[in-house]
């Protein structure tokens, strides 16, 4: 199977509502979908940058332009060649620094395109246990507690096993202790500061031990592996690690500090499923959990990360929302929450397929790069 070609295809989605966090509100999902094509078959990948560097350093237009410039470049040996090698395409990425989201997008669709030839779906390849994950969801900032509690309540309805508040300075305390009061002791309850805090905070911070939260997500800045690992000492409630990781060494030197005890694994900011294996298998070693985060996924990267979700390691609730929770109308078939869980795919690569007519409407423009 040779690769012909990738295609870039940007595109953007409204949200069912805004989504607010610590840095910034979003009213549209702007991103990226990358087409593996072969004279067969084509794959598909969708990159997890938003339109400005808001959550890390990458955006769309850095990852179309690394993408452009350099990475799909760099492949054309090897996809030139009839099957390619994933693992020599992981190893020949790894030679440009940075851009995770970019080469993530990009690896994903090479490997959709390849294990839909060999009929092997990506939930098999990784090493997917169970056939259906259970799912949390994010709940964004909102502009008062009652707001909040009906969010809540809806999600909890739905049939949500866990719920992650954000939170920031100023809409931290308040909302977790409404959400704990109304809801009780038994809820899975956590909350994201998307690095809102610094070590300064530690005291205010642990204001938040009484409400049992399963874990509190990067508190501090993504370059404050020592300051996590200080902070972490302060607190009773268990520190989770999102924008700090990109790679297995990060993680690896996470745990070694003690900046976390919990990993929030994205195959986008690690730079794709393989390295994100990777992440699980070291963090299972070291009796560390982890679970799978989410980006405002569409249908596309939702699939990809359910079959990760699905990994022995990934013991927690996920990001791994129904497409219901972000868009009224999905690229591919929708994901709709069964008794709080989402099925794996089973059908080869990914297992979904984007609906072209529904994808034409929300394509703002494609480019294509022959290989
Ligand atoms: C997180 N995601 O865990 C991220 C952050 C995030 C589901 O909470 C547009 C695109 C808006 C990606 C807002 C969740 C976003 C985004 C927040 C990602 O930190
Ligand atoms: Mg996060």
């Amino acid at each position: 199977m040779k690769i012909t070609g990738i295609e870039l295809r940007r595109i953007t989605m409204p949200l069912i509502a805004p989504f607010r966090t610590s840095f910034g509100t979003e009213h549209h999902r702007d991103t990226l979908l990358v087409r593996a094509v072969t004279p067969d078959t084509e794959g598909w990948g969708e990159c997890a940058a938003m339109t400005a560097p808001l959550y890390s350093p990458e955006y769309t237009e850095t990852a179309i332009d690394v993408l452009r410039r350099y990475l799909v470049p760099a492949l054309s040996p090897h996809l030139a060649q009839a099957p390619f090698d994933i693992n020599a395409v992981n190893r020949a990425l790894r030679r440009y620094r940075g851009h995770q989201m970019a080469k993530s997008a990009l690896e994903t669709a090479l490997l959709d395109a390849g294990l839909r030839t060999t009929g092997q779906s990506l939930g098999s390849y990784l090493g997917a246990a169970v056939p259906a994950v259970p799912c949390g969801v994010s709940v964004g900032i909102m502009s008062s507690v009652p707001e909040l509690l009906d969010a809540v309540d809806d999600y909890v309805g739905q049939g949500y096993r866990r719920i992650k508040l954000k939170i920031e300075p100023g809409w931290d305390l308040a909302p977790v202790r409404a959400v704990r009061e109304r809801f009780g002791p038994d809820l899975l309850l956590q909350a994201d500061a998307n690095a809102a805090y610094t070590l300064a905070d530690a005291p205010h911070l642990a204001k938040l031990d009484p409400f049992d939260l399963l874990l509190i997500e990067q508190p501090l800045a993504d370059d404050d592996l020592v300051q996590h690992a200080q902070l972490a000492r302060r607190l009773s409630t268990p520190v989770c690690l999102d924008e700090s990781v990109h790679s297995a060494e990060h993680a690896a030197a996470a745990i070694t500090l003690g900046s976390c005890s919990i990993i929030n694994i994205k195959p986008g900011r690690v730079g794709g499923y393989l390295e994100a294996r990777r992440i699980h298998d070291l963090a299972r070693a070291h009796g560390v959990a982890v679970w799978c985060g989410g980006m405002l996924e569409t249908g596309i990267g939702r699939a990809a990360n359910l079959a990760l979700a699905a990994l022995p390691g990934f013991t927690l609730p996920g990001d791994t929302s129904a497409s219901s929770r972000y868009y009224t109308t999905d690229i591919t078939a929708p994901f709709v929450l069964q008794d709080g869980h989402l099925p794996v795919p089973t059908g080869p690569g990914i297992g979904v397929e984007p609906i072209m007519e529904l994808l034409d409407e929300v394509t703002v423009s494609t480019e294509w790069i022959p290989l």
